[in-house]
This record gives C-alpha cells, structure tokens and sequence, in this order.
C-alpha cells in the first residue's frame, strides 16, 4: 500500500528537479559563456608552440600591451606578475571583455578554472597561457578584475598569413 503513493511523488519530484536543472543551465550558458567567438582562436596545444612571448603585469599595466603575431600560430604567453596586486589575462573580444569585467564587477571573487581564454596570477608569480590565432585582424586581451579593466587593455594584431 505505502509503495503504490511514494512512487509517484518521487517520480513527480524528479522531473520537478529536472526543470529545474534545464533552466539553469541555460541561463548559464547564456550569461558567462567567455569562449564565444571563435574568431579569437582557440585554446593552443602545448606541443606545437610556434613562439613563446613574455608580458610583464604590473599595477595596472601589461607590458607590452601591443603584440603582433601571424595567423595561425600558437603562442605560449609567459605572464609574470611583477605587482602587489592579482591580475588576470583574459583574451577576448572588446564584447566579451567588457561583459566579462561587468560579471567580475558584480562577483568579484568570483573563480574560473575552466576558461581557457584566462589565467590568474598572484603577485609574484609566473604562469603561462597558449593560444593559437586563427583569423587576422585584431584580438584584444584585458585584466577583468575590478578598477585594472581600463588600464591593463592589451592589443594583439594578427598578421595573415
Ligand atoms: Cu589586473
């Protein structure tokens, strides 16, 4: 008799769960989905690395800001943070920064180990992010971290080929 009622209410809870799930999922995606564009490029192997660049964080700086690269290559970017302060290197789209530093803005401790398009750096250390351009043009890169937003923009002109 007891099994004939707790059937139905679990199954009825689960799919309760369920939308629940869908939904969130969705307006996940939707809002903090950093790896959008393509046009970017895309995570690097670490074994076709065609050239490795230094850049140098400072409070607020990146030096250099200006890089140039060629279409298709894979950059391993050396960051060192020489500051007091974390910074972060995101490549992005001007779109994609911004709206990424408006997310960090509201969340600011906000953590993102699975982006590939960024690395966090504490003050004094060294890391490493590799990329591979894909289109020529221009692809930006930015400090999404409350108040470095607007100076540590950084500009990589990729050449065609
Ligand atoms: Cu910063």
């Amino acid at each position: 008799m007891k099994e004939i009622f707790i059937l139905p209410a679990l199954i009825s809870s689960l799919v309760v769960m369920n939308a629940f799930a869908d939904t969130d999922h969705g307006s996940h995606g939707h809002h903090h989905d950093s790896v959008a564009d393509p046009s970017i490029g895309s995570p690097g192997d670490p074994d076709s690395v065609s050239r490795t660049i230094e850049i140098t964080m400072v409070d607020n700086r990146f030096k250099p800001a200006d890089i140039t690269v060629k279409q298709g290559e894979t950059i391993k970017f050396v960051l060192k943070n020489s500051g007091k302060k974390k910074h972060e290197m995101m490549i992005g789209t001007p779109e994609e920064l911004d709206e990424h530093a408006k997310t960090m803005k509201k969340f600011p401790d906000m953590e993102h180990p699975n982006e590939p398009n960024m690395i966090t750096i504490q003050p004094g250390k060294t890391g490493q992010l590799i990329w591979q351009f894909a289109e020529a043009g221009t692809v930006n890169f930015a400090c999404p971290l409350p108040g470095h937003s607007k100076g540590m923009l950084g500009t990589i002109n990729v050449e065609a080929k």
